[in-house]
């Protein structure tokens, strides 16, 4: 795209040089008379084209007001439901915000064991459920019994997923596993309200991957809560082995009231306009900078790094120190980049980073693309005995 205007220039320039100077030759009358009529044919060109286009668009039109029943109920229902404007509550908080952050449990980002044996069972309850997105923040989720993100998932390579996903929320939802390879139709298939749907996949691929709810439209769905991680290690000896292990899903909100009185719903208009008023860490706003994560100076932390979305990426770095090594993308088979101070988590992807930090402090943790702090993805990771907490 930035090559159009180089490329345009010298054409021009060429044709201002050689227009012919002076006054007009019968060979340029000649030539008016036949670029006149050139034009001519290619108004007529023009126009006939533009009416196969607007018939097009209007197939087009006709071909998807025929699809729009085939979307769904809920597709309607968000379509006829009010939509909601652009203004923002972000940063929205009741008086004793700092209390309530204080005595907010936060969501546990240490990575749990892996199930022993070939098999990893999981139970995954999907339910309608009021959370807390920041202090005193209260949010209309679609989310999991235990609110947003879902459990996380940690499994070895090469073990059976085994999934029975139940549904106890008001419509359809569905779950899509991003380290699974299988036919979406059949296994990432809606399940209705009140039944249960049990599946296997082989965890083939290690990394950290997104698990979502896929049912139309699936911005409201992630957007509402339907998120969370799934770990698969690679075999013994593929990564170095670290002292302490993270896992960290960034997510962001989109509301249609401050929260503070009554919870807020979910707000279409800016979802897809990618405004937020929120942004988050394993689903609540800053709960890590009133309960830091913690490591000892001069172990070696891996924060495994999943950015659910629904839209906006993460660019994940930590203040005051660089990543000895980062898997971009989480593919744990390839080499990882060496010394790196940001790293971009698409939403929808996954990231692996290893920190060692040997001086005591208090290092953020952010998405370094700024509004997301403000906004809330913010947290510390306290290394040694040091006092207190800050913000960024
Ligand atoms: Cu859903």
């Amino acid at each position: 795209m930035s090559s159009a205007p180089y490329s345009h220039s010298p054409s021009y320039r060429s044709s201002t040089t050689t227009a012919p100077e002076g006054g007009p030759s019968p060979l340029f009358a000649i030539a008016s008379v036949f670029l006149g009529v050139l034009v001519v044919v290619l108004a007529f060109i023009a126009f006939f084209m533009w009416t196969d286009a607007h018939e097009a668009r209007d197939a087009a039109k006709r071909a998807a007001a025929q699809a729009m029943p085939a979307t769904g109920q809920h597709t309607h229902a968000t379509t006829s439901a009010n939509m909601g404007d652009l203004t923002s509550y972000a940063g929205a908080s009741p008086a004793n915000a700092m209390d309530l952050a204080m005595r907010h449990k936060a969501f546990p980002a240490e990575l749990p064991a892996a199930p022993a044996g070939p098999v990893a069972r999981y139970n995954l309850v999907l339910k309608d459920v009021t959370v807390q997105i920041a202090p005193g923040i209260k949010y209309s989720a679609w989310a999991w019994a235990g609110g947003a993100p879902g459990p996380v998932i940690h499994v070895r390579q090469g073990q059976t997923v085994d999934i029975t996903l139940t549904n106890k929320g008001a419509i359809p939802h569905s779950i899509d596993f991003h380290a699974a390879r299988v036919a979406p139709n059949i296994y990432f298939k809606d399940v209705n309200p009140g039944e249960s749907f049990h599946f296997r996949f082989k965890a083939n691929d290690a990394g950290v991957f997104m698990y979502h709810c896929g049912t139309k439209p699936v911005l409201m769905h992630i957007a509402n809560g339907m998120y969370g991680a799934i770990v698969v290690d690679p075999k013994p000896g593929v990564l170095p082995k670290v002292d302490r292990n993270y896992v960290l899903v960034a997510s962001e909100w989109y509301l249609d009231s401050d929260g503070l009185k009554e919870p807020a719903q979910y707000n279409m208009t800016k979802a897809h306009a990618r405004q937020p008023d929120w942004m988050t860490f394993n689903g609540y706003s800053g709960q890590y900078v009133t309960n830091p994560l913690t490591a000892d100076p001069g172990e070696t932390v891996r924060f495994w790094v999943v950015d659910a979305g629904p839209s906006i990426d993460t660019d994940f770095h930590i203040v005051g120190t660089i990543f000895d090594r980062a898997w971009v993308a989480a593919g744990l088979t390839s080499k990882p980049l060496a010394n790196v101070q940001t790293v971009g988590v698409p939403a929808g992807g996954g990231g692996v980073f290893d920190v060692k930090i040997d001086k005591p402090g208090l290092y953020p943790f952010v998405s370094h693309a700024f509004a997301a702090v403000d906004e809330g993805q913010v947290g510390l990771l306290k290394v040694g005995n040091v006092p207190g907490t800050m913000s960024h």
